[in-house]
C-alpha cells in the first residue's frame, strides 16, 4: 500500500538451483508477460492484451496451462473492477493501472507466475514495480 493505493506483485522462487525445465517454464512466462506489456497501450482491448500472452504460451509445450486471466485493474482496491481476460472488451486509456500476470501451472510439477503493475500512458506502458523479474533461486 502507498497513500491508500494498492500494489500487487508476484515472484516465483525455486529452492535450490533451477532445473532446465524450471528455467524454461519461467522464461516462457517472462516472454508472455513482455508480449502482453507491448500491447498495454491506449486503445487496446483487454482481450487483445490477454491474447498476446496466451497465444505465446499456447505455442509452447505449456499450451492450455495458463488457467486464469492475464490481469486486473488496480487502485484503491487490489482488484479494482476491470479485467484483462479472453472476454474483456475494456479499452485501455491513459492513466489506468493494470497488473500483467501470466502464469503456467503443471500438476505434479509446479507453476510460475510473474506479476507486475503497469501504468498506461499516451506513450505506452510503464512498469510501476521494479523488483527483479528473474527466477529466484534460494
Ligand atoms: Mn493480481
Amino acid at each position: 500500500m502507498y497513500h491508500m493505493y494498492c500494489s500487487d506483485v508476484t515472484r516465483t522462487v525455486v529452492v535450490g538451483a533451477a532445473s532446465e525445465e524450471q528455467s524454461r517454464m519461467h522464461d516462457t512466462v517472462a516472454r508472455a508477460q513482455a508480449a502482453a506489456l507491448a500491447k498495454m497501450k491506449p486503445g487496446s482491448k483487454g482481450k487483445s492484451v490477454d491474447a498476446a500472452a496466451r497465444d505465446l504460451i499456447d505455442r509452447t509445450k505449456y499450451k492450455g496451462r495458463f488457467i486464469h486471466g492475464l490481469g486486473h485493474s488496480i487502485g484503491l482496491a487490489v482488484h479494482d473492477g476491470g479485467a484483462l481476460n479472453p472476454s474483456s472488451d475494456l479499452v485501455l486509456r491513459p492513466n489506468m493501472v493494470f497488473t500483467d500476470e501470466p502464469g503456467v501451472y503443471v500438476p505434479g510439477f509446479g507453476g510460475v507466475r510473474i506479476e507486475d503493475d503497469v501504468l498506461i500512458t499516451k506513450k505506452g506502458p510503464r512498469y510501476m514495480s521494479t523488483a527483479p523479474r528473474g527466477l529466484l533461486e534460494l
